[in-house]
């Protein structure tokens, strides 16, 4: 159930760096039952490593897919209105730019719960998903979507291109970080896809992860973090080429790739390869560096939590997201400073937040209940959140942002402007006027 690397998941390379050690901690997509609150969660060690080979930043120990991907994973993507809405876009263009059609074939690995095929199918373009989580899978069948339910690799990738037909566009976004068998992946993207075919894949991207301090969204799911300069010898491996790299705003900064079997390879590449030798991030000392910077993020965040509840304040949390779990978990904030989180996702809700069990209840109870913070969990969806939360702010709600810095916010609405004077007495950490 747990394994250890012995050597880097792409090159191979024995020469792993520890960078950070949270410790023992509970899986964050792991949303604790009523029925099972009387045991303790299962918690694994989690140590973060950075090849000196070839700088792939990566979790050393591997909880089994089979036990993070099972009928308790509860991750829906159409929870969020700006992913969906970022994924239309994404089908969109590539029906234009690839002139798809009847005749077409789009798979897509971690296809979840349709959020991303769905616009295809609308079009008329033939789709297939991987999706091996029972839920997301039946949740995608259900709006007509072909779902393979098993995980992706070298073997399935074959079968795809012998039994059905090589894919014209492979699309895999936010599934990379997760598997453990990087290399069989990568070569089962090859294996699948069509001789002219283009294979799109989002991650997220490791340089905003150390310039914004995202630590949260490191845990067990996720056992790789990467840059554009680790990526291209992973692709050449598997006589794939990286052809294109666009850089995008969603999950908190993420790389969008463009591979094929064969180039042009557009400039995008070579500045991304060049800034990042620029910048360090071919080198281990910036990672080994990071651990300050994470400790600094979670001291100046207990200490205001806690000088907000000794001030008689009350805080919720918004987003029951696995990077929820991982902050609560590694900063140590339990229900002494947060009372309950709320989340939009029905399947969450009536749950508890694994390790530190906080409640997780419906968004529509910060109205009702008016606690004077919420934390932002889910800061990648800030701006979709703050929109919704309106009335919330407009009653004197205030928001925390827990990174970078931890920092008060005031709204979405630009007529919140100027009602940070409103800071509380004694805060030691600035409002942050939007
Ligand atoms: P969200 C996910 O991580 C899943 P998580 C996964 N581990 C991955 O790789 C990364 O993304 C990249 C809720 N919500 O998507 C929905 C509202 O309640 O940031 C989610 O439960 N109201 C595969 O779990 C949570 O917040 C809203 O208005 O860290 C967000 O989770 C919105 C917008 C979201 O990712």
């Amino acid at each position: 159930m747990l394994e250890e690397i012995s050597g880097c998941r792409s090159c191979g390379s024995a020469d792993l760096e520890t960078m950070l050690a949270f410790g023992d901690l509970p899986l964050a997509d792991a949303f604790v039952g009523p029925e099972e609150m009387e045991g303790p969660d299962a918690v694994y060690p989690l140590t973060v490593a950075v090849c000196a080979s070839c700088a792939l930043v990566q979790v050393r120990e591997t909880v089994s897919p089979e036990t993070l991907f099972d009928e308790s994973y509860r991750y829906y993507s159409s929870f969020s209105d700006a992913l969906v809405e970022h994924s239309r876009a994404n089908a969109q263009a590539l029906i234009t730019s690839r002139g798809l059609g009847p005749e077409s074939l789009v798979v897509e690995i971690a296809s979840n719960d349709g959020y991303m095929l769905q616009h295809f199918v609308e079009r008329g373009v033939p789709v297939v998903g991987f999706e091996p989580a029972p839920g997301p899978a039946s949740a995608a069948e259900s709006l007509g979507i072909p779902t393979i339910r098993r995980f992706f690799g070298i073997e399935e990738g074959k079968r795809l291109a012998r039994e059905r037909q090589p894919a014209d566009v492979i699309i895999a976004n936010n599934v990379l970080a997760h598997v453990p068998d990087l290399n069989g992946f990568v070569a089962g993207i090859g294996a699948a896809l069509g001789r002219d075919g283009v294979a799109v894949i989002e991650a997220p991207y490791v340089r905003d992860l150390m310039e914004r301090r995202e630590f949260d969204t490191i845990y067990h799911e996720h056992l790789c973090y990467f840059s554009v300069s680790a990526l291209a010898p992973l692709f050449r491996r598997h006589g794939l080429s990286l052809n294109r790299v666009e850089h995008l705003s969603i999950h908190g900064g993420s790389l969008r790739l463009h591979a094929g079997h064969h180039e042009p390879v557009d400039e995008s590449v070579g500045r991304f390869l060049h800034a990042e030798k620029e910048s360090g991030l071919t080198e281990t000392l910036p990672y080994l560096r990071f651990a300050a910077d994470v400790e600094e993020t979670q001291r100046v965040l207990v200490d205001l939590l806690r000088e907000l509840k000794d001030g008689g304040m009350r805080i919720a949390g918004y987003g029951a997201a696995a990077k929820g779990t991982m902050l609560l978990n590694a900063c140590g904030i339990g229900r002494d400073l947060i009372d309950y989180v709320v989340d939009r996702n029905t399947f969450k809700q009536g749950r508890f937040v694994p390790g530190v069990r906080i409640p997780i209840r419906d968004p529509e109870l910060l109205l009702s209940d008016m606690p004077e913070y919420v934390l932002l969990l889910a800061w990648n969806f800030r701006e979709e959140i703050l929109a919704q939360q309106n009335e919330y702010v407009r009653r004197g709600g205030r928001f925390i942002l827990p990174i970078p810095r931890a920092s008060v916010i005031t709204g979405a609405d630009p007529r919140n402007e100027g009602m940070d004077a409103t800071r509380p007495a004694g805060s030691s950490v600035g409002v942050e006027k939007r």
